[in-house]
């Protein structure tokens, strides 16, 4: 049985004595039905796997199946996965609805990511969000320990680090935001700007991807709150408390890619990737969510130009694009997933002799050794959003390059570009640019497309996930001991 909290002061299983909490909308675990309970994907579950493997944490989270779903997992998750305990945070059917597909997803996503589809702002699903923060706030109230750190992840949950101050005003509290934060004009659309900014000030630490994303965040803070800008950060009400504010790009498991890419089964099934798309001159990849802020169309749309154009043969190029399914609940989800779906079955209807399909589509999970094989059967990886957080298929794919070859084209709008700035760095709406810059990829001469592969692999390896997950806690940490000085941390790079 898994560890419900309703009550934050009802406590069992070490309640009250966690000394380092991760609250998160998921746990990182979820249901199957022929497996049970395995750990659940994503790059948020995968990041913080890695650090908390020889760490002693509770994780505060929902588990995936609605509390009054009469088909819900029997038993709950299961109580701890290695050295982490998990405490359940039940929802309802309803309130997933409201809080996570609704506000979280259809009013949250969108405006956060340049608004690429509308937002819809309803104000009920807002009420609902709210009391659901207040829930997961509560749970982490009960199960921190005095004066422990907690960390507070992404925009489902902004709101919770003032009422987690509120309750439990020893706490160190850290916040990161995985996605982007908005330009003020766009983030001062939502009508709830004021809750979102106050909630976040509650952290002692709120950690963005970019340097872009925190001046975002500095600036709506100076117009919606009561802080002054600081040089580490800002100063909140009065008398004031400090803030940091700053980047904290994320990393990625850089050893756990490298010991998979030297694997000798893991190289064979990357030749057999090859052959099985029929020995390509050239293998293009894409590897995304799908997800209508990763540019998965603009990026079909580019390559069956070139395939009509001539300036790629169709009969010795291949492109293949993984795009495993997520949020199939929300009708924006729905229409990326149709109009990719027509894009592949288009381009391969018009293009070549019978036996010539170019764009091989793939519409599902798959393991890392089978991503390694992929990433590293590639010779060039288009990671085109038109707006991410910051990307870890990118950082993935240049991890996997043991070879030392690929070529990595990458969008400006991704949090990874202010770090990977060797890359064939592209705007993806700009699809004339985008075609010559992949044809630039292609045809570069070998020496100086090493160079490009051997910076932006030593920069994945040196800020890894550990290098992130360090530099944000020795923050947090130092923030709260020492209240006004710079939490120190390293730059990012
Ligand atoms: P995502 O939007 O999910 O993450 P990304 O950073 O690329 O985007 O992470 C996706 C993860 O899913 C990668 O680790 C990848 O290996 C994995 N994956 C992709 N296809 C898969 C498949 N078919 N099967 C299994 N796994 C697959 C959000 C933000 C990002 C930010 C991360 C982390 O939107 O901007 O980088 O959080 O902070």
């Amino acid at each position: 049985m898994g560890l419900v909290v309703q009550d934050p002061n009802v406590g069992r299983n070490g309640a009250g004595a966690a000394e380092l909490v991760v609250v998160a909308n998921r746990l990182p675990v979820e249901h199957d039905e022929v497996e049970g309970w395995r750990r659940a994907p994503g790059g948020l579950v995968s990041a913080m796997d890695a650090v908390l493997r020889d760490r002693e944490a509770t994780w505060v989270g929902w588990g995936g199946h609605p509390a009054d779903d009469p088909d819900a997992a029997a038993g709950g998750p299961p109580e701890r996965v290695g050295t982490v305990a998990l405490v359940e945070v039940p929802l309802t059917a309803a309130e997933v609805t409201a809080h996570y597909d609704g506000f979280a997803n259809r009013a949250l996503w969108p405006n956060y990511h340049s608004g690429i589809v509308a937002s819809t702002y309803h104000r009920s699903q807002f009420q609902v969000h709210r009391e659901v923060n207040a829930r997961f706030a509560r749970a982490a109230a009960g199960v921190a320990a005095p004066g422990a750190v907690v960390w507070v992840h992404d925009y489902q949950l902004q709101l919770v680090p003032a009422m987690l101050r509120q309750l439990r005003p020893d706490l160190r509290i850290g916040f990161f935001l995985h996605i982007p934060f908005p330009p003020l004009e766009l983030f001062s659309q939502i009508p709830w700007r004021v809750q979102i900014v106050e909630g976040l000030l509650g952290a002692d630490v709120v950690g963005f991807q970019t340097r872009d994303a925190a001046l975002n965040f500095r600036r709506a803070a100076e117009r919606f709150a009561d802080v002054a800008l600081t040089a580490e950060g800002l100063a909140v009400g009065r008398p004031p408390r400090p803030v940091v504010v700053r980047a904290f790009p994320i990393g990625i498991r850089a050893a756990d890619f490298r010991a998979l890419a030297e694997d000798a089964d893991v190289q064979r099934r990357a030749k057999q990737v090859r052959a099985d798309v029929g020995e390509p001159d050239v293998l293009l990849l894409g590897v995304d969510r799908l997800d209508y802020t990763k540019g998965i169309d603009v990026r079909i749309q580019a390559i069956t130009e070139l395939l009509l154009d001539g300036e790629l043969d169709p009969a010795g190029t291949a492109f293949i694009q993984v795009a495993p399914p997520t949020r199939a609940k929300v009708e924006e989800y729905q229409q990326i997933r149709a109009e990719v779906e027509l894009l592949v079955s288009r381009a391969n209807g018009t293009l070549g002799p019978l036996g010539t399909n170019p764009i091989h589509y793939m519409h599902q999970p798959m393991p890392p050794e089978e991503l390694v094989a992929l990433y590293q059967a590639a010779d060039v990886m288009l990671v085109t959003p038109l707006r991410d957080g910051m990307n870890l298929v990118a950082k993935e794919f240049v991890a996997s390059r043991v070879d030392g070859a690929g070529a990595l084209v990458l969008s400006e709008f991704t949090g990874a570009a202010e770090q990977m700035d060797r890359a064939w760095l592209v705007n993806p709406h700009d699809i004339e640019g985008m075609k010559r810059t992949i044809l630039a990829a292609i045809h570069e001469p070998r020496a100086s497309a090493e160079a490009r592969m051997a910076a932006l692999r030593a920069g994945v390896a040196r800020h890894d996930v550990h290098w992130w997950a360090e530099d944000f806690l020795a923050a947090v940490r130092g923030a709260a001991a020492v209240p006004g000085e710079d939490a120190g941390g390293t730059d990012p790079a």
